[in-house]
């Protein structure tokens, strides 16, 4: 039967091109995020590409109810989701503590955590009925340190890195793999997004060296999803040779 994969945020970035992977590799895909035309473009493209089937969801990670609506009844060739990715996240602002902006904050939080808790809290539970499963996380070298200025998205990527160990305790008597990806600096529109559309100021954070790219990414869940049953790759640390920890660089 071809594999079902659901990857969160797949309209840019690194969620794009996990999709355009393992399309390419047979998979048929939900893709969700909020921008639909995206979704229904990047639709078109793989379904014509690839021939698969492609189910595209816009929604809003942070609302419940919208998760809810929109995951939790899939009609019935849709609903056993074998690998779910859960990609969608973002860093808002680059302040210390003490002049950081509470809605920013709340931004991070509530897409990075309780986001990826509300799709794994829908989709889970299928896995756990069928005894099968995959659930990729996208966290981050921030889950595993901590630099200036990042406090509160590196919190909330450790969250991630705490709740990738919590589903795989919790999930281990229903045979369901949990692996973690943390990626270092990629050149997404990750830092588009961080400077609230500053281009300039985002292309700084690349320069004078080689950032990882998104297919870089796109490469390892592919490595880990073509696994045999009894081998889940845990948790993997993909940096740019450049880059030795969350703040240290190498730049010419
Ligand atoms: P992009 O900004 O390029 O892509 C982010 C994706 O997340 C978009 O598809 C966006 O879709 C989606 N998203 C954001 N907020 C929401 C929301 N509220 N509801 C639904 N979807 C949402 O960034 P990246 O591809 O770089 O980031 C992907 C993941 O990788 C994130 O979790 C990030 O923290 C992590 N990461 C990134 C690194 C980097 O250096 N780029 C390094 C390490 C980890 P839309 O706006 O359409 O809703
Ligand atoms: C994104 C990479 O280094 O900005 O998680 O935290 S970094």
């Amino acid at each position: 039967m071809t594999k079902i994969a659901l990857i969160t945020g797949a309209t840019a970035g690194i969620g794009q091109a996990i999709a355009c992977r393992l399309a390419e590799n047979g998979y048929n895909l939900i893709i969700t995020g909020r921008r639909e035309a995206r979704l229904l473009e990047l639709k078109n493209d793989l379904e014509n590409k690839f021939q698969i089937k492609v189910l595209a969801l816009p929604f809003d990670v942070r609302k419940y109810g919208e998760v809810v609506a929109s995951l939790e009844h899939l009609p019935d060739e849709w609903d056993h989701i074998d690998v779910l990715v859960n990609n969608a996240g973002l860093a808002v602002g680059l302040n210390p503590i003490h002049t950081g902006v509470v809605d920013d904050w709340e931004r991070m939080i509530d897409t990075n955590i309780k986001g990826l808790l509300y799709v794994t809290r829908t989709i889970s539970p299928g896995m756990v009925s069928r005894k099968r499963g995959h659930i990729i996380n996208i966290a981050s070298i921030a889950g595993k340190d901590v630099y200036p200025n990042g406090n509160v998205y590196c919190a909330t990527k450790h969250a991630v890195d705490a709740l990738s160990k919590a589903m795989r305790i919790d999930l281990l008597p229903y045979n369901i793999k949990v692996t973690q990806i943390c990626p270092g600096a990629v050149e997404t529109e990750f830092s588009i997004v961080r400077f609230k559309g500053d281009e300039a100021k985002a292309d700084q954070v690349y320069k004078g060296f080689t950032p990882l790219d998104a297919n870089n990414i796109a490469d390892a869940v592919l490595y880990v999803v073509s696994q045999p049953p009894h081998v889940d790759v845990q948790d993997m640390l993909i940096m740019p040779t450049a880059q030795a920890t969350g703040s240290l660089f190498h730049k010419e």
